[in-house]
């Protein structure tokens, strides 16, 4: 694991381009939050993504719960990446047969793989999935020009997860394979304990994203289980993914500001900063 190194450091090294751009921004605007934006509407969603931009490194959408999707959607999700300097990421969790989420990742009404500069995937159906994401997103087309990456979803935050043992080395050595396009896990914690020695490289640098933060509560809901923004950056995560715990606060701009600082804090403990 690189996880003592800066992000500064670790953009120079690291062989996926988005992984580079992510990390880079992450120390410019001293933030590793991704903001969890889970809203239903057009314009709930871009009023959050203006108002918090500033602020977080990467906006996390579920692009099939927005109930009046279109054009303007994706329009103003790129322009506010723009203005606010941050990446996009699709929690689609693509799980099907390859030439399925092929057709899933590149085309439909969502055009997931021209806006989410990040998307990921379980590795249920095994390696074949990473391939044949990876097939379109690093393709050079004139809409991502190949600058696109991918998450494992190597956990999962709620009680009863079977995405565990075997399941999680198996999303460990998948992304082993395919360097160039898996920027990192989507994981409880580091995955130091269950990575194989064996297969592992020298170079690797996988980054860790962990959600289920919340400064607020301990469970959530359904089986949701949380973690401090604190806690979760000691136990190994590069960047915390919060929702409910910043966007339906009172006011979602002070919370926002609190887990930047928070994770900053934590972050700068780690490196020795
Ligand atoms: O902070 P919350 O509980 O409001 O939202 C957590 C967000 C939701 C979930 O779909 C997602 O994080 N999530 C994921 C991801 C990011 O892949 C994995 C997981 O194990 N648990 C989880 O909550 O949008």
């Amino acid at each position: 694991s690189k996880s003592f190194l800066t992000y500064a450091a670790r953009a120079k090294q690291h062989p996926n381009p988005i992984a580079r751009r992510l990390l880079e921004l992450a120390e410019e605007k001293k933030s590793n939050v991704v903001v969890s934006a889970d809203l239903t509407t057009t314009k709930e969603l871009l009023y959050l993504a203006d108002r918090l931009g500033p602020y977080i490194a990467l906006f996390k959408t579920h692009i099939d719960i927005i109930s009046d999707f279109s054009n303007e959607t994706v329009e103003g999700l790129k322009s506010l990446s723009e203005k606010h300097n941050f990446l996009i990421f699709e929690d689609r969790k693509f799980v099907d047969i390859g030439h399925t989420v092929q057709m899933q990742y590149d085309g439909g009404a969502l055009r997931i793989s021209e806006w989410a500069h990040i998307v990921n995937a379980s590795i249920l159906a095994g390696d074949g999935i990473v391939e044949a994401l990876a097939s379109i997103g690093t393709a050079d087309t004139v809409e991502h020009k190949g600058q696109r990456g991918l998450l494992m979803l190597a956990h999962m935050t709620t009680k009863g997860s079977l995405a565990t043992g075997a399941y999680t080395q198996a999303s460990i050595e998948s992304a082993r394979l395919h360097k160039d396009f898996v920027v990192g896990f989507v994981a409880n914690h580091a995955l130091t304990e269950v990575a194989d020695p064996t297969t592992a490289t020298e170079d690797e640098d996988f980054v860790v994203f962990t959600t289920g933060v919340n400064r607020a509560t301990k469970d959530g809901p359904l089986g949701q289980q949380y973690q401090t923004p604190k806690k979760a950056i000691a136990r190994g995560a590069d960047f915390i993914i919060s929702g409910r715990g910043i966007y339906a606060t009172e006011n979602p701009i002070e919370t926002v500001q609190l887990y930047q600082k928070e994770g900053w804090e934590a972050y700068l403990d780690r490196v020795g900063g």
